[in-house]
């Protein structure tokens, strides 16, 4: 029954509140033996058996009919057709995302540089981007076509030659939105596989899907483990974790608002975690009112509430300054900041994946269209690491050129610490190029 919601109310100052929410932000991550083995076997075929076991994994697993490799390859005029059967308005919005996702990745471009020392010896940086990437669209409850766009985009902005994109298509299946977002992003080549199967398949390359140089995409667990385990054949992103938000309030946003941007992560999933900090306590009263009064008439109301009575929370603190200290224990994926002034919280906030600032930003306009990617750290790991972007498609090549007078000078430095290290072709290497050595 969606109106007996059991919500947690915690209290900042109260004697167990650490020990509390330590429990309620642990999150065991994905890995599983069975999986795991499952896993192994199906790379395995993969490796050995290429395009065959592809095909009898896809029929297995999926229900797909296909019967040879070519019937699992999307063709580019379906992606064309799927994007122009969209209804007009749905066209454009898809369109006006991609537009504003493009522009902002564009200054996230990494430039190479260089500079040239007083005797001529020049070093440098060049950038690059990754030959060939396989995007992972999951299938089912997740098939966002949002996602499409914010993994492939930001590989196109960098300049990668060749996307590859995978979607499993359950009994035979695809999601019309998720081809016409590929179409948009000009993916190279669309592939209906899915699983640890598919993950298998783009690093290790089979008869007809191309080896990719990297792996980007949220997946299930049998796709985590996969990612996981290909890790060092190819590059992967982040494993991702169920979404969460975190909003701290100063009491003045409408609550209604408040509730239903809680219920936006919650609404992912059951694991989703949705906080809400305030020191304000009679709003967060209102916004609990809000919560329950809204959540009967959610479409995913048996979603949201297993999610909130699970893992959300009201946590009443007794000060904004609390409310920081709160920010940065729990590292966000998405933080947002419902108070008068968020450009002045902005220094003291050292952990979140993203940052949703003042009233009338929705968490949900960041996940669609404002322009940052949506893919994002999660489980506290904002605490070391940064939403995906177009320096996850670039690598970098040390240069090094040095001048007569450079190699004098370097090669005296190279070859004593050589000797230091006994390596006496080191050292004999950079000699030969110290001019007081040469013949
Ligand atoms: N909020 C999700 C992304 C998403 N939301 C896709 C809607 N569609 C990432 O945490
Ligand atoms: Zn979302």
């Amino acid at each position: 029954m969606t109106d007996s919601l059991d919500l947690r109310r915690l209290v900042a100052s109260a004697a167990d509140f650490d020990a509390t929410l330590d429990a309620l932000l642990a999150w065991e991550g994905v890995s599983n033996d069975q999986v795991q083995g499952r896993v192994e076997q199906i790379i395995d075929r993969i490796r050995h058996q290429g395009d065959a076991a592809l095909v009898q994994l896809t029929q297995e697993l999926d229900r797909h009919p296909a019967t040879e490799m070519s019937a699992l390859e999307v063709p580019q005029s379906a992606l064309e057709a799927a994007f122009h059967g969209l209804p007009a308005p749905r066209r454009a919005a898809l369109e006006a995302a991609a537009k504003r996702v493009t522009a902002y990745h564009q200054r996230q471009k990494q430039d190479s540089w260089s500079y040239t020392e007083a005797d001529g010896t020049m070093l440098g940086q060049q950038v690059m981007p990754l030959d060939r990437v396989g995007v992972y669209v999951p299938g089912g409850k997740a098939a966002y076509p949002s996602s499409v766009l914010m993994n492939a985009l930001p590989a196109a902005v960098a300049g990668v030659k060749e996307i590859i994109m995978v979607a499993p298509a359950p009994g035979g299946e695809l999601n019309p939105l998720v081809l016409a977002a590929a179409w948009l992003c000009k993916v190279d080549r669309f592939f209906a596989i899915g699983g640890a199967q598919a993950v298998a398949a783009l690093a290790y390359g089979t008869e007809t899907v191309p080896r990719v140089d990297k792996i980007v995409g949220p997946g299930n667990i049998y796709v985590a483990t996969a990612k996981r385990a290909v890790f060092g054949q190819v590059g992967i992103d982040m494993i991702a974790g169920p979404s969460e938000i975190l909003v701290v309030g100063d009491g003045q946003t409408n609550p209604d608002w408040i509730a239903m941007d809680l219920f936006s992560q919650a609404e992912h999933d059951e694991e989703a975690q949705s906080i809400l900090v305030s020191w304000d306590a009679s709003w967060l009263d209102q916004v609990e009112a809000s919560i329950r009064r809204l959540l009967p008439t959610m479409e995913r109301a048996e979603i949201i509430r297993a999610s909130l009575e699970a893992r959300g929370a009201l946590i009443q603190v007794d000060s904004p300054e609390q409310a920081i200290e709160m920010i940065n224990r729990i590292a966000p994926e998405h933080l947002e900041l419902s108070v008068a002034d968020p450009h002045s919280w902005l220094p003291q906030i050292r952990h979140a994946g993203a940052i949703f600032m003042g009233r009338y930003t929705a968490e949900a306009i960041g996940d669609y269209c404002a322009g940052p990617n949506h893919v994002l750290p999660t489980s506290g790991t904002a605490r070391f690491s940064s939403p995906l972007g177009v320096y996850d498609f670039q690598k970098r090549s040390s240069l090094i050129f040095c001048s007569p007078e450079g190699a004098d000078h370097l090669g005296r430095i190279a070859a004593e610490l050589a000797e230091g290290e006994s390596l006496t072709a080191h050292a004999q290497s950079a000699r030969y190029r110290v001019r007081e050595a040469q013949p």
